[in-house]
């Protein structure tokens, strides 16, 4: 009975802070272990042609570019690489941010000479006191840089937003009464003070986050002639968001105050989607976290508890791959499945947590993912993940593959984030 009210409990909640009407489901969906059914994962050691990999370098070669193209296709969709003459204005710096204890940036990133199309503003501030470049981390945010923090001088976002409750949102639009409103998921101060620096773009200035069959965002710049939308092995929004996170990294390669070499890169939900797909197609990002991230993200999908694909692929038709929705009914026919992905971030530090009362997301499914990648993480002579089963709530695993379970609702807590430092701490030390 607790943990049913537990879960009824985080579902309203989850509904009641971010999501739109259309993904108000519940309905159908299967919380029971009992029902999951059988599923047989694919082996990440396993080609598609049927060859054991036995050793680093056919990982590396052969079995990790073929899973990447599994995911292109079938998931997440192919992207484009960096545009060639992107631009990087640095648009604003105080050197005596937040009381002096920080150097703010503002930076816009042009794709084009001429900066047409979207442009993406990124925030990034940096601890005051650092000596060398500082190791920094970087997650797309949702609702606008300025809802990050309370800090006056963050420019205010002026593109389309959802408009959400209690967000200073008026008809898609920022006011200065969000400033702030996010402020319990980015405790900039405590980062700051570890000696790390916190990076973030909204991720609407990529790809703004609703179905529109790919007119705004960044896909129409990589239209052929007469092309209207991605082809069902294209990008769509995720791959968008994610593509968005390198061209952060690109940046970060030309600022001599961030160490481009231990950059981390998290998110939260289909933004922790996106941080997994980011990391695993950008070996530039150090460590990888997924801060509940569910249904294509961490979770697996053969499991089908929670969200599934196909209901993902309903409310959210713009978030994956064309080519992804073939798999609504038959699941287990996928190539790949999410403790793959989890792989292809090997042997760097991945970092998966989860929410008790986050069943929707499926916390043992993702845990289960995090476990999948082990063998992989092994073989490239890392520790792996040091746990067979799922650990108690707030005991957090700390091997190369890195986990926890925090009692609470589907969000990002100082709890998160002072075990993702603790976690940057051992693996990206500084
Ligand atoms: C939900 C979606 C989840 C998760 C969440 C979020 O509606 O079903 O997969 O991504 O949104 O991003 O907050």
């Amino acid at each position: 009975m607790n943990y049913l009210s537990t879960i009824l409990r985080g579902l309203a909640m989850a509904m009641l802070t971010l999501l739109p009407a259309a993904a108000i489901h519940a309905q159908g969906t299967n919380y029971d272990e009992t029902k999951v059914p059988q599923y047989t994962l694919p082996d990440p050691l396993i080609m598609a042609d049927g060859r054991k990999v036995t050793d680093a370098d056919t990982w590396t070669r052969q079995r990790r570019p073929e899973i990447v193209k599994l995911f292109e296709t079938h998931v997440y969709g192919r992207s484009p690489g960096a545009p060639k003459d992107m631009m990087f204005d640095e648009s604003s710096i105080d050197k005596q941010a937040l009381e002096g204890k920080a150097i703010r940036k503002e930076v816009t990133i042009y794709l084009n000479p001429e900066g047409t199309g979207p442009a993406i503003h990124l925030l990034v501030y940096l601890p005051k006191k650092a000596k060398k470049p500082v190791p920094t981390f970087v997650a797309l945010n949702f609702r606008g840089n300025h809802s990050i923090h309370a800090d006056p001088a963050i420019t205010l976002s002026d593109v389309w937003m959802r408009n959400t409750e209690n967000s200073g949102i008026v008809d898609h639009r920022a006011t200065e009464k969000s400033r702030g409103v996010a402020a319990s998921r980015w405790p900039v101060e405590k980062i700051l003070a570890r000696g790390y620096g916190l990076a973030t773009i909204y991720y609407g200035d990529i790809d703004p986050d609703f179905h529109d069959g790919f007119q705004n965002g960044v896909h129409p710049l990589y239209y052929k002639d007469g092309q209207k939308a991605p082809a069902p092995d294209q990008w769509a929004s995720i791959a968008a968001w994610a593509w968005g996170l390198s061209r952060a990294m690109d940046y970060f390669e030309t600022d001599d105050d961030i160490d481009h070499k231990r950059v981390a890169v998290l998110g939260h939900s289909r933004l922790g989607k996106t941080a997994l797909w980011a990391g695993a197609r950008d070996e530039r990002f150090a460590l990888v976290i997924s801060n509940n991230s569910g249904c294509g993200g961490a979770a697996l999908s053969r499991r089908q508890f929670g969200e599934t694909v196909k209901r993902i692929n309903t409310a959210f038709p713009h978030w994956f791959c064309g080519n992804f929705k073939k798999y609504n009914d038959r699941v287990d026919t996928l190539p790949v499945d999410q403790h793959m992905l989890v792989a292809l971030v090997a042997p760097r530090p991945v970092y998966v947590a989860s929410a008790e009362g986050d069943p929707w997301a499926d916390p043992k499914g993702e845990f289960l993912a995090a476990m999948g990648a082990d063998s992989v993480y092994r073989l490239l002579g890392t520790d792996g993940m040091a746990a067979k089963k799922m650990p108690e709530v707030e005991k957090p695993i700390s091997s190369t593959i890195g986990y926890h379970i925090r009692s609470g609702r589907h969000n990002v807590t100082d709890y998160d984030w002072q075990c993702y430092m603790d976690f940057a701490d051992r693996h990206m030390a500084k």
